[in-house]
Parts: C-alpha cells; structure tokens; sequence
C-alpha cells in the first residue's frame, strides 16, 4: 500500500521493530497505545519481547514498566508477559498470560481507575515516563498523528515521554481521520476550568494528536488487525438479564424518571452488556445516545437501526466481522462515532453532567449491594475496575449485572459478603441477574439485602443467603447492616477448599 507518513522530514526515522525495539532499554517505563484490543502497537513489543528472552537467556536481567489505556493484545500483553519483560503494569489487563503472571506473584500490576490514569501521570504520581510507543493511522504532512482505532492515554504519553516510536499501521482504515476528538484543554489544579462538553455529541478538540518532532526516534510501518474477537451469541441468561433491564427502563420512561431516549448509556465489555445492546434494538426507545468507554458490535447494530443516533467512545471492541464492516461502511459511521482520550470519555464531571446510564458486570456482589469486580475469592484479579468506577459512582443510574452463579454453579454470586470491594453500596443503586432486578434507590440496608436476595439470588443459594441473613438479625454485633464476621467469608473459604460454595 501507499505510505500513510505524508510528513517528509519524518520519513528518515523509518525502522524495522527490531531497530526501534533496540532503542528501549531495560528499566525504562513505557507508555504505549492500546485500549480493549484496538489501537495498540503490534510489531515493537514482539520484537522488544524477543530482545527480552534473548537477553534473558545470556543471564541478563532485562525488564519494563508497561503503562497503556487499558487491555491490549498478545503481541503486546501476552509477549512481554511471557518474555518475563514486564516489572509492572497499569491501569487495566485482560491478557491471559499477563493475569497468570500477576497472579502467581511474578509481576506487579496496578488497578487504576482509567479516568485518572492522564491525570495521576502527569501529576508526578507514577513516576517518569521514558518513552512512548503508540500506534497511529497515519502522520501528516505537518507532523500531526492520525490517531487509529484507539485514543486512550495516548495523548498524555506523547506528552510525557522523553522518546517516541510510532507504529504507523497501513491495517486502519484511512477513513478514520476525522472521526477523534482530541482535548488540550486539561490543566493541573489550581488551574483547571471546566470542560466545555455539555452534549455527548460536542466536539472540543482537535481531529489529530500533536507530538514535538524532536522526540520521534523511531517510526515503524505495519499491517496488522487490531485484536478483534468475536461475541458469543447472546445465551439464556444474558437475554434474561437484558429482559428485565429493558423492562426497568419502561418502567422509569413511565414514571418520567427517564426520557424517551433514555440517557447517554455506558455499558461495559463482555457478551451480557453487548447482549443489552442488541436488546434495546427492539425496544421504544429512539434517538438514543451513548457516551462510554468502547463501542461494540451492539452498539454498530444500534446506529445502523437508528435507534442510537451517535456514540461517543475512547475505543472501538469489535468483532472481526464488525470491523470489516465498519471499514467498508466509514462514511457512514463517521459522522455517528467520536473517539476521545479516556480522561474525558471517563471523566466524573462530565459522566455526572451528562446523566450516563452507567451499566457493567460484576464478579460477584453481596447482599448489602458492594460489589466486586475485580478479584475472585477476595485475591485472584480477574481484569481490573476498569472505567466502571468511573461511570458508576457519576451516572446517573448506576447498574450492575451478572449471571447469579459462576462454574456451573459452584459459586454463587451473591454472596453474605463480597470478598474485595470495588464499588460501595452507595455506588450500586440496581442489580440485575438473569433472576431479576433489584433497584435499590431510596432503600436501607436491611431493605437492600431483602430485595437483593429475593431477586437475584439463584433459588440454590437463596435459602442459605436467607438463613446467614436472619441470624446475622439476631446476633450481628449492630443492627445498620446486620454480619457474622466468622462466617460472611465462609462461602469462599468453602470455596477455596472443595472448589464449591454449595454445602
Ligand atoms: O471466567 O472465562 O474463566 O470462565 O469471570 O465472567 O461471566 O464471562 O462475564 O465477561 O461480563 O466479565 C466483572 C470480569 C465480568 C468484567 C467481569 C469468571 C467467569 C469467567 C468472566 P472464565 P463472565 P464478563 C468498562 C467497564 C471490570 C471492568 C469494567 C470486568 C470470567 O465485567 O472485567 O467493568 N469488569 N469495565 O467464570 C469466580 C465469580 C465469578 C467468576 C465471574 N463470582 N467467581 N469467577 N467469574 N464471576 C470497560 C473497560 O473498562 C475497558
């Protein structure tokens, strides 16, 4: 194909991914591109992972800090963590290889909130950033950066690094010029003003990022597809839960708690939010928006409907066939479709101007509605908050769901109490499993835990959650949110012991 580098004073710092891979030093911090398998660099890492194991293999201890958006892919994640390359990792991973490694102890990982991760970096908070390896889909004749299917920290990464490499990736569509919206107008306290998005459709920024050309050490070309996975279709449970949330929203539409076109929605990764999505294709709802984290297949069914007239995200999570069909279909998408950097799609001020219909999944949560979404049995990650803290202590509605068991029913995922907490009661105001919903607005938390069990238990574990619930009413040492401290564990332990919670 044609060169995507129109810049003709940059040109000279084409490179292989070996060469620029070679400019990367062991114990350096790296910022790279990257959020829910789009937009991040896929030959650099490869070939920095291979400098790794060599090195490693002459006895030569060589490793990095890896910040990024959020998950990345295998040539990413799962090369450096197999490399044994990467020392810590932020903010967000759901690499297989990359969770095996945090887990067994072998490398330090750090669960951040995406919304704060510009913010913290520039604050000093995390430590210098070095260099910068971001993905692109093209640079201009003036040196400006076509930001590919992914903005995510990139902007605060060129920002910030010392060095940059460029991956300049011939696989994205062209077409995507045009389609980001790139903000400059953030600033440290005592100095930040407000940030004049008031619609989920405004445009505040810039089309491209800015990068000082001076720090551009390495430019590499490639030509290869974003991680793009496809989604299970939606099963039982998953149409079960989309069911009673459609039912919610008619319900709040009723009762003039909610507009016709609902309220810009967030919903987060995995099949049960993209089988809502694909839910709200049948229903009344129209001219709906959505301000979020990631666009997905649903979300692509829901422009092309109608039904959804815009979406504003940091991040495209598609599937394959999603992907071709957005690339042959751009002129349509891209007036419907606005990729920002994650501080601004994430951000609190804007998710609680806005009035978002925060929707995401949760590991488990317990009977007082704290939810936990990132540790199984209270110590194993599983991926990371993710932006669901984000969204959900500012939306407007803030919505947690999951199937009511995990491993084929061996774990219940109510629970007397959650094992690691993510999100506190204050933050959960509705839970929905495929059993039904608990709206928890307005309610106490012996109401709460009378509604959470009743409605989204599975009826295996509804008896036992009611049992530890009506002695805890005796013998708690209060009566606010009545516990047995030896016991609210025990399901896990259980758990932990004979590999299920039932008794
Ligand atoms: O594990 O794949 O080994 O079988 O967790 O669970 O049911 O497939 O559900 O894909 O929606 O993920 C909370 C992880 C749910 C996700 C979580 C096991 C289960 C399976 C996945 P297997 P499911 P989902 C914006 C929003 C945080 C980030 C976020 C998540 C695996 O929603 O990462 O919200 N959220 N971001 O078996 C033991 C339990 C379990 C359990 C599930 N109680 N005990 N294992 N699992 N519940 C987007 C971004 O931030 C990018």
């Amino acid at each position: 194909g044609i060169s995507r580098i129109a810049c003709a004073r940059l040109r000279h710092k084409l490179m292989s991914a070996q060469d620029a891979a070679g400019l990367i030093p062991s114990g350096v911090t790296v910022g790279m591109s990257g959020f829910t398998g789009s937009g991040y660099p896929k030959a650099v890492p490869m070939a920095l992972a291979s400098r790794i194991e060599e090195a490693h293999a002459a006895g030569t201890p060589f490793n990095v800090r890896v910040w990024t958006g959020a998950s990345t892919g295998p040539e990413l994640d799962g090369a450096l963590a197999k490399a044994d390359g990467i020392e810590l990792r932020l903010p967000y991973n759901s690499d297989p290889i990359a969770r095996e490694k945090i887990n067994r102890g072998e490398m330090e990982y750090l669960d951040m909130h995406l919304s704060q991760v510009a913010p913290m970096a520039w604050e000093g908070f995390l430590g210098k950033l070095d260099m910068a390896v971001i993905e692109v889909s093209g640079i201009r004749a003036d040196g400006t950066l076509i930001p590919s299917s992914s903005v995510g920290n990139n902007k605060t990464w060129l920002d910030c690094a010392d060095k940059v490499i460029l991956e300049v990736n011939r696989w994205q569509n062209a077409a995507l010029e045009g389609m980001h919206d790139i903000y400059y107008g953030t600033a440290l306290p005592p100095h930040r003003v407000p940030i004049p998005l008031v619609r989920p459709d405004d445009r505040i920024g810039e089309p491209v990022l800015r990068c000082d050309p001076e720090k551009i050490v390495a430019i590499v070309e490639t030509d290869s597809p974003d991680r793009n996975l496809p989604f299970a279709p939606p099963d039982a449970n998953a149409q079960a839960i989309a069911g009673h949330l459609l039912e919610f929203f008619r319900h709040e539409v009723a009762k003039g708690r909610l507009p016709q076109s609902l309220l810009p929605i967030q919903s987060g990764v995995g099949n049960i939010a993209n089988a809502v999505l694909s839910g709200l294709i049948d229903s009344p709802f129209d001219d709906m928006t959505a301000y979020t984290e990631v666009v997905q297949d649903g979300m692509i069914d829901l422009l092309e409907a109608g039904k959804l007239r815009m979406a504003s995200a940091t991040a495209f999570s598609l599937s394959p066939d999603k992907a071709a069909h957005i690339n042959e279909n751009m002129a349509f998408f891209r007036d419907r479709l606005i990729l920002r950097p994650q501080e601004i799609s994430n951000h609190p001020e804007l998710v609680r101007r806005l009035g978002c219909i925060a929707m995401n999944g949760l590991i488990e949560a317990d009977i007082y509605g704290n939810v936990n979404s990132t540790h199984i049995m209270g110590s194993r990650i599983q991926n990371g908050i993710g932006g669901s803290g984000d969204f959900a202590r500012n939306g407007y509605i803030s919505i947690f769901m999951t199937p009511s068991t995990a491993k084929q029913g061996k774990i219940s995922a109510i629970v007397p109490q959650v094992s690691h907490v993510d999100h506190i009661t204050q933050d959960v105001q509705v839970i929905v499993t495929e059993q039904g919903l608990a709206d928890l607005r307005g309610l106490s938390p012996k109401k709460r835990a009378d509604v959470i069990i009743a409605n989204c238990a599975h009826p295996d574990y509804r008896d036992a959650l009611e049992d530890y619930y009506n002695r805890a009413k005796i013998h708690s040492y209060g009566q606010q949110s009545p516990s047995l401290l030896g016991e609210a564990l025990s399901w896990h332990q259980r758990f932990v012991e004979t590999g299920t919670m039932r008794t």
